[in-house]
């Protein structure tokens, strides 16, 4: 027997979704990052074996709505919960028990979604006593394979193999947005505050050769203050950005990268509704 299934993997920012999916897929789909309100776009991440296979879409940690960007990203939630056979809800344990989030699940399933509870961060001190359907931590291992049979449980099985994708496709994304998306998990690990947040990245040029890809990319911010922060003293900053973005685009390409960043102002992009996913690499 077979199973198949969309797994939503929705959460507060910062809960460990991306870090989750990146961990059972084998491959780093999503970036990641210790601040708050790293995912932007649904991004798919394809778990499969000989039995079964999991459609994991990763989502935008669930905030309140401000500008375009985060009424786009709210919207990323609905759509992934709305095609989602199960809807896994990540509830930080290191974090204090915060009421509002029962009440959204509560909802959740008075709106007839299947949602599995399951307690993220395991491995850390324990600040939030909130009985869950099941426990993991994505660094140590442990909760995986029990998380893994609660969604199994909840899938109907097929005598056919009726998986949706190839056994060797595990994201829906081109290769560009990936780029794009190192970029900007770099600037979120070396900058602060609000700017890593204001950053979005445009792929100028994108040479992809059997030995060796060209790469040019902008780093487009609201602010020319901010532009000043990102380049640095010397270019100091701009630099360190783009080594780290590199090292992760030659590690998912597998093959040497020469990458040019440059960086643009672009005054109030995050509420233009053409610049809001990453950016049009969707
Ligand atoms: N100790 C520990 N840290 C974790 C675990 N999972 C994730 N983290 C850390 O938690 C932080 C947030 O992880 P992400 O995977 O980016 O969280 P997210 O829910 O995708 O966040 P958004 O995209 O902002 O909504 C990062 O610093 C991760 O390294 C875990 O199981 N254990
Ligand atoms: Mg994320």
């Amino acid at each position: 027997m077979f199973k198949f299934g969309y797994v939503a993997v929705l959460g507060k920012p910062n809960a460990g979704k991306s870090t989750l999916i990146n961990r059972l897929v084998g491959e780093k789909v999503a970036i990641v990052s210790d601040k708050p309100q790293t995912t932007r776009d649904n991004i798919l991440g394809v778990l499969t074996t000989k039995e079964f296979q999991l459609a994991f879409v990763d989502t935008p940690g669930i905030h309140k709505s401000g500008t375009f960007l985060d009424k786009y990203m709210m919207k990323n939630v609905r759509t992934a919960k709305a095609s989602a056979d199960v809807v896994l809800y990540l509830i930080d344990s290191s974090k204090p028990f915060d009421k509002q989030e029962i009440e959204h699940i509560d909802k959740m399933r008075a709106d007839g979604l299947d949602v599995i509870v399951a307690k993220s961060k395991c491995d850390k001190t324990a600040k939030n006593e909130f009985v869950c359907d099941v426990e993991f931590s994505s660094v140590t291992g442990e909760g995986l394979d029990k998380l893994i049979n609660k969604i199994l449980e909840r899938l109907t099985p097929s005598k056919t193999k009726n998986f949706l994708f190839d056994e060797d496709e595990f994201t829906d994304k081109p290769l560009k947005y990936f780029v794009a998306e190192f970029i900007r998990e770099s600037a979120l690990f070396y900058l602060n505050k609000e700017i890593p947040h204001g950053i979005a990245v445009d792929i100028i040029e994108f040479n992809d050769k059997p030995s060796e890809t060209f790469i040019q990319a902008d780093i487009v911010c609201s602010k020319e203050s901010h532009k000043g922060i990102i380049i640095g003293k010397g270019g100091e900053m701009l630099k360190k950005i783009g080594m780290k973005a590199r090292l992760s685009c030659e590690q998912f390409l597998g093959k040497k990268v020469t990458l040019k960043l440059f960086v643009k102002v672009e005054k109030d992009w995050h509420n233009k509704p053409s610049k809001l996913s990453t950016l049009g690499y969707n």
